[in-house]
């Protein structure tokens, strides 16, 4: 194939990599490698440099001696250069061997002072790591949250699709509201009101119509003006809907799910847990599970005398998560606090099939077994003040042929808190949105 023009004048150096910086070890001594890397550290001693140079898969250590040390000349830390050079045995201690450099190219300078120290020698605020977040990923503790996060999709990814959920994507700009009014951001859309959706749940449902099984993992909108360590305005849920199942079995599947998620990162992610101090340890299960009426004896024994009914706040969730602290099922919420699509008991209509799984006093999830009747959903809709006029689209489906069906959402960041017992979600998301926080 013929090349453009400015791709032939290109000035671009072959970078000719030969290893990551992992895979420099002992038995190499000799040989003559090329890497790239930002400078982590940089010590001069007499006529000799001591480079310490990082790339994603690790650290080594580079001897510039003084034959090559005017490449280096004025070099900042966390400068990103290419090394060329040969492995040879080291005397410190913390690497297997070193790698004596021959020509040393300075890709591009850091330009100091930096807004934080990347290497967390002095501690940064959250703001502030937040504010240069691409510079704090070069933080060894940042990047192995992010690399804990890729492998948490990875084993939800691979379980679901194990047990026969299809991954899809719904809308995100959508026309009305999916969950009622309330904490909707609306934007303007060519002349017309439209919304940024909080949750796939009218489309996963419509989509157990042909699917059965449905999964999607994506970012979802609540205009909620929050400011705790739990709530962001964009979140990452994970949402399933399966048709032929009932809140029981889609508790099951959450319950297999969130263990093989901790399974698999406790022993996919050693180094990180290592570099973050922390050790996953897989739950025991099954959890438990109790009902929404036992959890209001539990607080009448603390003196809490909330009647049925009476939505449970943060300060009762942590009474009961004092006594609760790990992972449990909250089930059997009154109909009242449950959203339009939430199915009733059969002996007992006061009473849902739905279920919330806590983490001591952190909703990680909800769910429950849906309506199905669309003269139901209507109902439910006016009851709650909702107008069915405006959910034509989604009561149709239920014309042609809807199987009873349940589901559940999941947040992501609140899943990985408890995964690496951090306490604020904004440490878990790249760029968190919250109602101080629009930008970078
Ligand atoms: P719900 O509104 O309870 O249910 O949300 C499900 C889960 O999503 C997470 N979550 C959040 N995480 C961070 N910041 C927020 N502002 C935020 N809001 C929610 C929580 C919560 O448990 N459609 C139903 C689910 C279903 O029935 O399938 C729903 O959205 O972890």
């Amino acid at each position: 194939m013929q090349l453009y023009a400015s791709e032939k004048k290109s000035t671009l150096m072959q970078f000719n990599r030969t290893h990551n910086i992992e895979d420099l070890n002992s038995g190499m001594i000799g040989q003559k490698v090329i890497f790239g890397g930002w400078i982590e550290d940089l010590r001069k001693l007499g006529k000799m440099t001591f480079l310490t140079v990082r790339d994603v898969t690790g650290l080594t250590q580079v001897i510039v001696k003084e034959d090559t040390s005017k490449e280096i000349e004025g070099i900042t830390r966390q400068s990103v250069i290419r090394v060329e050079g040969k492995v040879q045995e080291t005397k410190a201690r913390d690497f297997e061997c070193e790698v004596k450099a021959e020509k040393i190219d300075v890709l591009a300078k850091a330009l100091h002072p930096l807004p934080i120290d990347p290497i967390g020698r002095l501690e940064s605020d959250i703001d502030n790591r937040l504010n240069a977040r691409a510079l704090d990923m070069r933080n060894q503790k940042t990047a192995s949250i992010f690399k804990i996060r890729h492998h948490v999709l990875a084993a939800l990814r691979k379980t679901l699709s194990e047990k026969k959920f299809i991954e899809i994507n719904t809308p995100k700009l959508i026309g009305s509201a999916s969950e009622g009014g309330a904490n909707l951001f609306s934007l303007d859309y060519f002349g017309k009101q439209a919304y940024l959706a909080q949750s796939p749940q009218l489309y996963k449902e419509q989509m157990t119509i042909g699917l059965e099984r449905v999964y999607e993992i994506a970012s979802f909108y609540r205009a909620e003006k929050s400011h705790t360590g739990r709530h962001l305005s964009e979140f990452t849920s994970i949402d399933i809907e399966a048709a032929f199942m009932d809140y029981t079995d889609v508790m099951d599947i959450l319950e297999s799910l969130v263990v093989s998620v901790y399974k698999y990162t406790a022993e996919k992610c050693k180094k990180e847990q290592e570099t973050l101090g922390i050790e996953i340890k897989v739950p025991s299960s099954p959890f438990e599970k109790i009902t929404y009426s036992q959890v209001l004896e539990e607080l009448k024994g603390n003196g809490e005398d909330l009647k049925f009914g009476d939505d449970l706040l943060d300060s009762h969730l942590r009474i009961v998560g004092k006594k609760h602290p790990g992972f449990f099922f909250l089930t059997d919420w009154p109909m009242k606090l449950k959203p339009f699509y939430i199915r009733e008991k059969d002996d007992d209509p006061n009473i849902s099939r739905s279920f919330d799984l806590q983490y001591g006093f952190l909703e990680l999830s909800s769910g429950g077994t849906r309506l199905h009747d669309p003269k139901k959903i209507k109902e439910r809709l006016k009851e709650q003040g909702l107008d069915p006029s405006k959910f034509t689209n989604h009561l149709q489906s239920f014309d042609w042929g809807m199987p009873p069906h349940a589901g559940w959402g999941m947040g992501l960041e609140r899943l990985l808190t408890t995964l690496m017992g951090i306490d604020n979600v904004r440490e878990v998301i790249l760029y968190p949105r919250d109602p101080d926080r629009l930008t970078p």
